[in-house]
């Protein structure tokens, strides 16, 4: 298995991003944005105006078959190129982009460096911004909007076609499953009987109270209520592009968990990311709050796609899903604390502990703002 250790050296990075048909000359390689998975660089170039890139190097531990992540990107990019092609009704006089992949120099579509690390090179969305938290209700409803096109563009791809890049990704009952074999391994090196805190033991109450909630999703897809179709994954708040002149959605990146799940997974994902004014880094946990306007706001915005292709069924488990998503993404946060923080990067011990009180707080919110979130649901069928 290949160690995953930051990248310290300026110079291995300008030849690594050497390896690709960059068509110039480097100035500059920052780290960019803050992916908790994978390490990634905005690449500049020196000539005035040549186009930047998105140098990444695939976290193996996370996707240890890197190779049908890229496979994946392709078919999907394919897709979505032809759609717009053909032109869409619902793109109209919108501008929608996807991060195109640049070849490797030895032909290929990545480059693996010396102890298996996988790199790979996107172009970079130019004159558009991602943000940490949402800035308006403007810009929710772009975010919900953006994230329509995307099911919307890849409705029609084959579900079969894609791999399971990433096994068990937002199976709830799976991360359940892990919590407990981590719970019971006295050999965890943040076993709660010997680290026990005010907020572990609050979080392990919280699990505990809705362990027969988690199987919600999967129990409607293994009884056909609820279809697989092609996902993003991770469509969080900073992973919507918003054009910096009309203030439009033109893309969703990272595109490694593009695969075959429940679009509930994504909506939940979506609007546990949105609706948390704080932003997920917070670590102000007790005042994080699930705000409704915005979650209001984010499904109009889906909607007004999505409406073509959303059945009774899918509307009959939108709560389920918005309730469940920031609890899995809490279990998983508290899960990786108590193990080592071996999957979430962290930038301190108790990091991820902090993180999953923000993802309960969160559910808390929804819980008992039900009824409200409901109607929301209620007026967009
Ligand atoms: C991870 O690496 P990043 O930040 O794009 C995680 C998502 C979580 C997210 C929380 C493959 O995404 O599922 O929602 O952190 N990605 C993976 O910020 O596990
Ligand atoms: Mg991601």
């Amino acid at each position: 298995m290949t160690t995953q250790q930051p990248w310290q050296f300026p110079d291995d990075l300008e030849r690594i991003a050497g390896q690709f048909d960059l068509g110039g000359a480097v100035a500059s390689i920052e780290p960019l944005g803050n992916g908790n998975v994978n390490d990634t660089y905005r690449v500049t170039l020196q000539a005035q105006g040549a186009p930047a890139y998105v140098l990444q190097r695939l976290n193996t531990r996370v996707f240890p078959q890197p190779e049908l992540v890229m496979g994946n990107l392709l078919l999907f990019s394919e897709h979505v190129a032809l759609q717009l092609r053909n032109g869409c009704p619902f793109l109209a006089d919108r501008r929608w982009e996807v991060p195109r992949v640049v070849p490797a120099r030895s032909g290929g579509l990545h480059w693996v460096e010396d102890e298996g690390c996988f790199w790979r090179l996107l172009s970079f969305l130019e004159g558009a911004h991602c943000f940490e938290t949402v800035s308006s209700l403007a810009h929710a409803r772009e975010v919900g909007h953006g994230l329509g096109m995307f099911h919307a563009l890849i409705s029609d791809l084959p579900v079969g076609a894609l791999a399971d890049t990433l096994v068990g990704f937002h199976i709830t009952p799976t991360y359940l499953s892990l919590f407990h074999q981590v719970l019971a391994n006295p050999e965890m090196p943040l076993n709660p009987g010997l680290n026990a805190c005010p907020e572990l033991e609050d979080c392990l109450s919280f699990v505990r109270a809705r362990e027969g909630f988690v199987s919600v999703l999967e129990d409607a897809k293994s009884a056909g209520i609820l279809p697989l179709r092609p996902i993003h994954g991770d469509p969080k708040i900073n992973n919507v592009m918003i054009d910096a002149s009309t203030g439009q959605a033109i893309a969703l990146v990272d595109l490694d968990t593009v695969k075959p799940g429940l679009v509930h997974y994504d909506i939940g994902d979506c609007l546990r990311s949105c609706c948390n004014r704080l932003g997920e880094e917070t670590t102000d946990w007790p005042a994080v709050r699930f705000d409704p306007l915005l979650c209001e706001a984010v499904l109009q915005g889906y909607g007004a796609v999505a409406s073509s292709f959303l059945t009774s069924h899918d509307y009959a488990y939108l709560f389920a899903a918005i309730r469940l998503i920031p609890f899995e993404l809490g279990l998983r946060f508290l899960t990786d604390y108590l193990a080592g923080s071996h999957y979430f990067k962290i930038q301190h011990p108790r990091h991820n502990l902090d993180r999953a009180l923000v993802q309960f707080k969160l559910t808390e919110s929804i819980e008992v703002q039900e009824a409200e979130i409901r109607s929301i649901i209620e007026a967009m069928r």
